[in-house]
């Protein structure tokens, strides 16, 4: 195809409730989505990054100035785009996989609408609705974290995942197991602790959780090895996976015995079907993570959980966890899955109505 102008949009999503993690407390979501005009029609990627570089070093801001000044004119300029080509046409820029994996999901969008394949067959998924948990934030209390999961549990979650950080931990974990009986139990660190709390970190294996998520920075590989030694719980990596090789790295030295494979945060779902794989081949299995996505990148996600080697259920939660209304048509949990998009591309519309409204300024169109 030929890239004929990309579009940069802005809104503003209210979140139904504040989400708190061990890097701070989250309102709203401020959303960049990417819409590619192409020779053979359009297409919609979202950008996961947030609003302030606490999850990883990109922001929403930084992504968009990427995308403006490198990516976009890149992908003008050249005489023929592919989804499979747009990594390479963009290589010539170093990180920044959040900003390349908007503009690549934009690109597979309008080529797999224009070929009328679904995302799930584009893939290679394997089932039509996908196990969904839910990731519940720190709360400001255990009575209201009991409250909150609680509720989820009632909805159907097949799985909670309670945010951590030191000082919220053991009790909230031990509160939160003695409520849910035998229901699947995991946390995530955000990267909140360090070489000294091994130990204390040790005192989480009297609740059979699934999975320890991320306890120590990521650049730490031999951290997270030291502490998978030292426990029973499986270690679980997300912040550390930037990509298929790093992932083969991080398992071949026995850092990470489960995966959490986010899209944006390796550059892509072409990316992320790559670290899919070679997780499946090295015995290893897959979850598909959450950066609190609209409809527009649920419905990429969830058809990527919905491969063969996601065995576990995903931060993939229904459109009602986060916004009052979603900017497509909203994902609605049943029996605690969500069913696969069938139609071409994501499978969901962008509704322009919400999209004006909630417009944090004019888009901006390159061309
Ligand atoms: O999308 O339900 C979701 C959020 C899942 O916990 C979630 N994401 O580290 O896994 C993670 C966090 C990153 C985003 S925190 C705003
Ligand atoms: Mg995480």
């Amino acid at each position: 195809m030929k890239i004929l102008a990309i579009e940069l949009h802005r809104v503003a999503m209210p979140l139904v409730r504040p989400f708190e993690t061990s890097f701070g407390r989250q309102f709203a979501r401020d959303v960049l989505l990417v819409r590619v005009r192409s020779s053979v029609g359009d297409g919609w990627g979202e950008c996961v990054a947030m609003a302030d570089p606490v999850y990883s070093s990109e922001y929403v801001d930084g992504c968009e100035a990427v995308i403006r000044t490198y990516l976009a004119p890149a992908l003008i300029a050249a005489a023929d785009v592919t989804a499979e080509s747009v990594a390479d046409l963009v290589g010539f820029v170093i990180g920044h996989r959040m900003a390349k994996a908007a503009v690549e999901t934009a690109v597979l969008d309008a080529q797999t609408r224009a070929e009328g394949v679904s995302f799930g067959d584009y893939f290679g998924a394997d089932r039509d609705a996908v196990d969904c948990g839910v990731s519940v934030g720190i709360a400001t209390s255990i009575d209201e974290l009991l409250t909150e999961v609680d509720g989820y549990v009632r909805e159907g979650y097949r799985r909670i995942k309670l945010k951590i950080k030191p000082g919220w931990d053991l009790e909230p974990v031990r509160a939160v197991r003695e409520l849910i009986g035998e229901t699947a139990l995991q946390v995530d660190a955000n990267t909140a602790y360090t070489r000294a709390d091994i130990e204390h970190l040790g005192r989480l294996d009297a609740f059979d959780l699934l999975l320890i998520e991320q306890p120590f920075v990521e650049d730490d590989i031999l951290t997270h090895i030291a502490l998978a030694r030292a426990i029973t719980t499986p270690v679980c990596l997300d912040e550390s996976i930037v990509n298929a090789e790093v992932a083969i790295d991080a398992i071949e030295r026995g850092a990470t015995s489960i995966v959490n494979i986010k899209a944006g945060r390796v550059g892509g779902y072409l990316e992320a079907v790559r670290v899919h794989d070679v997780c499946a081949e090295l015995g290893v299995a897959v979850w598909c993570g959450g950066m609190l996505e609209t409809g527009v990148g649920r419905a990429a996600n969830v058809a990527l959980a919905a491969m063969a080697n996601f065995t576990l259920p995903g931060d993939t939660s229904a459109s009602s966890r986060y916004f009052a209304e979603d900017l497509t048509e909203p994902f609605v949990l049943v029996d605690g899955q969500l069913r696969v998009p069938t139609g071409p591309g994501s499978g969901v519309e962008v509704r322009d109505d919400l999209l004006a409204e909630w417009a944090l300024r004019p888009p901006i169109t390159l061309s």
